[in-house]
């Protein structure tokens, strides 16, 4: 642990503000009864619940399931069917007892929720349980709600929903989701630095999700995917690839917003560290194909070969780290000898010249994901890029993305390639996609051609306010702002 890292993380942790929101109830529940309470927003936040008894004195502990939903679906979910492989320590739901009545249960877990479901398991032939109201106070450490922006009101409302994604997950760190893992990852953080700049500018923020990321490096410099802050700062045992990389952009970002020149001093060695480490993943200028899911992240589909992908992470990564060296005057000839190798070798390997397309692997499987970060990487000019994204879009077999994390890419390369209007239209249509059912926040996995589908085995663990899924706010007002 780098400690002087850690004390400058430590030095700018923010403070949460507090808001207070109230259901009311009087509802009179027997056993196996329900009763919904809606926010009518999602909160982030601590609830609590006001009981009382009705009939006879109470003359047996009421027991009670609680449940937590970000979206009206959730609420028909039947969570005891989830066997996938995340935990299902996420489910967002308690059974408690209320031993004494009238009661104030207070739920010590932090909720990310609109709904709440209170189904009661057992009374008494006795008496009745009454709920007279609901609250819950939620907290952020987003600074005051700002203003909207958008051509239209479908703009306007992807715009609101976006900004209150990325201030719900505002917490101590920049959270990937309120819900699950409540972590700072880096591949989340990136965006939401970006889209931070563009909205809320708590740019002290980023600084300390930096460091934190700096200071659990380890003595190789590897930084890790993911920062645990509970019950102290450290590091997850694993990093990706593309995510290690990403540190570069993260901090040339930072940079350039902040002109913060101690920060990109500070890390500067550990982001030249990211080449260095990823430099052993290539044989030559070719990088390994590795079968372990999650070596690099780009995507959460299953099937997607991420081989070519993380070449071009990687050639972007590099001539990032060129430029933030640049700024310091220092020397780049080797980065960039290194820029034109890996360059050349990946057209060699990866791109097909009949198909006008890179491929991934052996089954030279054709992806958005590997031929966005090409045009990202900017390995051909942007008139050419254009036309891959042209071609990818008639290829039918592509494999699509899955996130709003890909898609955030997809509409930075069709921007990037002078396609801007086809940009904003995947906004309208794929974060709109979330609105038109019923999104408050916008989800970590939305696959319009397949609603249902979950790369952890089940949908009751998804995260429906997830920080990658933020950037609309973004590229509406860097891109598309009513001038
Ligand atoms: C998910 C996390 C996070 C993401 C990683 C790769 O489990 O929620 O958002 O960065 O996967």
């Amino acid at each position: 642990m780098n400690f002087d890292f850690l004390k400058k993380a430590e030095e700018v942790k923010p403070k949460l503000t507090a808001g207070f929101h109230t259901v009311t109830g009087g509802q009179i529940l027997s056993e196996k009864e329900t009763a919904v309470y809606d926010f009518r927003t999602h909160l982030v936040g601590y609830p609590k619940i006001y009981f009382s008894s009705i009939g006879a004195h109470y003359d047996a502990p009421a027991l009670i399931k609680g449940r937590f939903c970000e979206t009206a679906q959730e609420l028909d979910e039947d969570t005891s069917l989830y066997n996938g492989w995340i935990s299902k320590g996420w489910l967002q739901e308690e059974i408690i007892h209320l031993d004494e009545l009238p009661c104030v249960y207070e739920f010590k877990r932090r909720y990310a929720v609109r709904y709440i479901k209170v189904e009661v398991i057992a009374t008494s032939p006795k008496y009745k349980l009454k709920i007279d109201k609901v609250k819950i106070k939620s907290v952020t450490s987003a600074p005051e709600q700002i203003a909207v922006c958008g051509k239209d009101k479908r703009e306007k409302t992807i715009d609101k929903v976006a900004l209150k994604t990325l201030s719900e997950c505002m917490q101590y760190e920049f959270e990937d989701g309120p819900k699950r893992d409540m972590r700072l990852w880096l591949g989340d953080l990136r965006l939401q630095a970006l889209t931070n700049y563009q909205t809320y500018r708590h740019n002290d923020l980023v600084k300390r999700c930096l460091y934190l990321f700096a200071a659990t490096a380890d003595d190789e410099g590897n930084i890790s995917q993911c920062v645990f802050t509970k019950p102290e700062v450290a590091p997850d045992d694993a990093s990706m690839f593309d995510y290690s990389l990403l540190f570069i952009s993260t901090l040339y970002d930072y940079f350039k917003e902040t002109g913060d020149k101690q920060t990109a001093t500070d890390l500067l060695p550990l982001a030249e560290k990211q080449i260095e480490i990823a430099r052993e993943r290539f044989n030559g200028d070719e990088i390994e194909d590795c079968a372990r899911l999650g070596w690099c992240f780009l995507d959460w589909s299953l099937e997607l070969n991420k081989q070519a992908g993380a070449q071009a992470v990687y050639i972007y990564a590099e001539k990032t780290l060129i430029k933030l060296l640049k700024e310091f005057n220092i020397d780049t000839s080797d980065y960039e000898n290194d820029v034109a190798l890996k360059s050349a070798k990946a057209i060699e390997s990866f791109y097909d010249k009949e198909r006008g397309l890179f491929v991934s692997g052996k089954q030279r499987q054709i992806s958005y994901a590997t031929n966005v970060w090409y045009v990202l990487a900017e390995v051909f000019n942007a008139k050419e890029n254009s036309s891959i994204l042209n071609r990818l879009k008639e290829y039918k077999d592509a494999v699509k993305p899955v996130t709003p994390y890909m898609m955030h890419h997809y509409v930075q390369a069709l921007i990037n390639s002078g396609n801007a209007c086809d940009g904003r239209k995947v906004i309208s249509n794929y974060w709109g996609g979330m609105v038109d059912r019923g999104a408050d926040t916008f989800w970590e996995l939305f696959n319009p051609d397949n609603p249902d589908e979950s790369p952890y085995g089940g949908k009751a663990v998804h995260s429906y306010c997830h920080a990658w899924s933020c950037s609309p706010s973004y590229f509406l007002r860097k891109y598309f702002a009513e001038k």
